[in-house]
């Protein structure tokens, strides 16, 4: 599975400016991610992604002709001075009692009004603003204007509050300076917890070796290498270095130097935006492959479901009913007269199953029908059957997906489980079984049967009446004769044998003519069991394998610069 973000990772921009509305496109590729996985991947997993969709549509609606940059680092590092000195005033009390700074104090180059709704968002407390804007320095300043200086706390606090709140600032900030002296430059905790946490946003982070007075001058580029080779190992290779002195105006040229261009270049928000948008795209990177999955189940897969479930609706009960019906129904039609009668008496066999009978048969009159049929309740059998066809349903569907999806696939496919056999017991009873019209060839059969009886019952008649004359001494009656048998024993003999003769050589044309009733019947139960595997089974696992294709397309989007 090749990784998505990982081209984002080679081409690293620099210094390449980021388009807001490319930017809007990416978050917005981000919300189609969530959209498209909403209720089927584990809500934990979307939390960055919802938090960054959130966070970005509010700071991209707030002022986006402010930049604000945070100084961050560890207690003592220089932070409140490095914020004096740039603002050229004690806003943000320095002290030797660690830690000093224990809430978030700004200050805004330019007027505050355009700065307070950020301000407000970003949580710093209306006394904790301060203006540099002064009539005197107006022109010195102007370089700066739009900018949005915090001096946060300290984040290797002793104070949990403190690394809370720079957790929480680090989040909304469009820059961050981080600000190491001589002694701790290489802790751990900074470069472990914080800088390399960072190296998506390395085009919104500037490190600054501050007290650098501290150090013999010829020392201070052998820190600046040391520390340099200490960031490239925490991933932030290239991002701006500076030595400063916060305590000699001086030491400050540089960081005041790079402030200014961020603050013209107005790039910072849109970069770190771009930065979150990467992080949250590598994070959900292991959630989507690279293949594009299949649609589906492949065909035998299908066919194996269509079968269990052809299984579990009783299908084959019904179509041996319907080839004893057929019979039944053929031989009541067909067979010699008094047979035809006790036929009769006997129960259809498709009665027994509540299914259409000859008078209710027809698909329009049976469709409607909603009634339950009496086809035999699946056996365990049939259940585990069905249970693992549906299993291996969603085990194909699901087979080239990450490890996030197949569970949501097993659960689609499994959703309407408990609606299948109303579902399909709907089916069956709605189903025309083919039985509804008598054929042809029965009546023709049936009169034939209906007229060698009367031939037999008129020769019985004929014969007893001349009997009873005889025995009455009465005149005989003319029999004429056939060949050498008189007529009345032809029409007797003859209409039994015919009809004995006909009921013989019909049998095997009911019983062929049965089995294709059955097949016929097969055929249809089949095709429309089929439609309900469709609905109830394979449609739910379409729509999350469609979904999986929108959140894959949409991850793709989003991790296009
Ligand atoms: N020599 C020298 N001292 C400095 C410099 N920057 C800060 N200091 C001193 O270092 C100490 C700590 O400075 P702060 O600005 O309070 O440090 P901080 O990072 O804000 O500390 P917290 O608010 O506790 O997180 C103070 O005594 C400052 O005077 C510098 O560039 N050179
Ligand atoms: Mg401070």
């Amino acid at each position: 599975m090749t990784n998505i973000t990982g081209r984002v990772r080679e081409a690293f921009r620099g210094d390449q400016r980021v388009d807001a509305d490319a930017l809007i496109a990416r978050l917005d590729a981000v919300r189609r991610f969530l959209t498209a996985v909403d209720g089927l991947l584990p809500d934990a997993e979307l939390v960055p992604a919802h938090t960054l969709v959130e966070r970005a549509g509010t700071r991209l609606a707030l002022s986006r002709d402010h930049t604000v940059v945070a100084l961050a680092g560890a207690t003592g590092s220089g932070k409140s001075s490095l914020f004096n000195a740039l603002a050229q005033l004690e806003l943000s009390p320095v002290g030797v009692r660690r830690p000093t700074t224990g809430v978030t104090h700004a200050c805004v180059w330019g007027p505050l009004e355009g700065a307070n709704r950020l301000l407000d968002w970003i949580g710093v407390l209306p006394r904790h603003r301060f203006v540099r804007e002064s009539a005197l320095d107006a022109d010195d300043e102007t370089a700066l204007h739009g900018l949005i200086l915090l001096d946060l706390p300290d984040f290797d606090s002793v104070q949990r509050s403190h690394r809370l709140e720079v957790d929480r600032l680090l989040g909304l900030v469009d820059q961050v300076v981080w600000v190491v002296d001589p002694q701790k430059y290489a802790d751990r905790v900074i470069h472990d917890s914080y800088l390399r946490e960072f190296h998506r946003h390395r085009d919104v982070t500037v490190v600054v070796l501050n007290q650098a007075d501290r150090l013999p001058p010829t020392e201070v580029p052998r820190v600046l290498d040391d520390l340099r080779r200490l960031l490239d190992t925490d991933g932030l290779t290239g991002v701006p270095l500076l030595s400063t002195t916060a305590i000699d105006p001086a030491g400050m040229v540089g960081l005041r130097g790079a402030l200014e261009r961020t603050v013209a270049e107005r790039q910072a928000a849109l970069r770190r935006l771009a930065g979150d948008v990467d992080t949250v795209v590598a994070g959900l990177d292991e959630l989507v492959g690279s293949a594009r999955p299949a649609g589906g189940p492949d065909d035998s897969t299908v066919d194996s479901l269509n079968r269990a479930l052809a299984g579990a609706a009783g299908v084959p009960a019904v179509t041996e009913a319907v080839q004893q019906a057929y019979r039944h129904r053929a031989v009541a039609a067909t067979g010699w007269p008094l047979v035809r009668g006790w036929r009769r008496l006997r129960p259809d066999p498709l009665r027994r199953l509540h299914l259409p009978g000859p008078a209710d048969a027809g698909a329009d009159a049976a469709e409607s029908l909603v009634a339950a049929t009496s086809v035999p309740d699946p056996t365990a059998a049939q259940r585990s059957a069905l249970g693992l066809a549906i299993r291996a349903v969603a085990d194909r569907a699901a087979a080239d997906l990450p490890a996030a999806w197949p569970g949501a696939v097993t659960a689609a496919a499994r959703s309407r489980l408990g609606d299948l056999p109303d579902a399909l017991d709907r089916t069956i009873a709605g189903t025309d079984l083919g039985l509804g019209r008598r054929p042809l060839w029965w009546r023709v059969v049936g009169g034939v049967q209906w007229l060698v009886t009367l031939a037999a019952v008129v020769g019985l008649g004929w014969l007893v009446l001349g009997y009873a004359l005889r025995a009455l001494g009465l005149p005989a009656l003319d029999n004429p004769m056939v060949g050498q048998v008189p007529l009345p024993t032809l029409l007797l003999l003859g209409g039994l044998l015919a009809g004995l003769l006909l009921s013989a050589l019909t049998r095997p044309v009911v019983r062929w003519a049965a089995r294709r009733a059955r097949a016929r019947a097969e055929q249809r139960l089949t095709a429309k069991v089929a439609r309900v595997g469709e609905e109830y089974v394979l449609t739910p696992v379409r729509v999350v394998l469609g979904s999986y294709a929108q959140a894959r397309d949409a991850l793709r989007d989003a991790a296009r610069r």
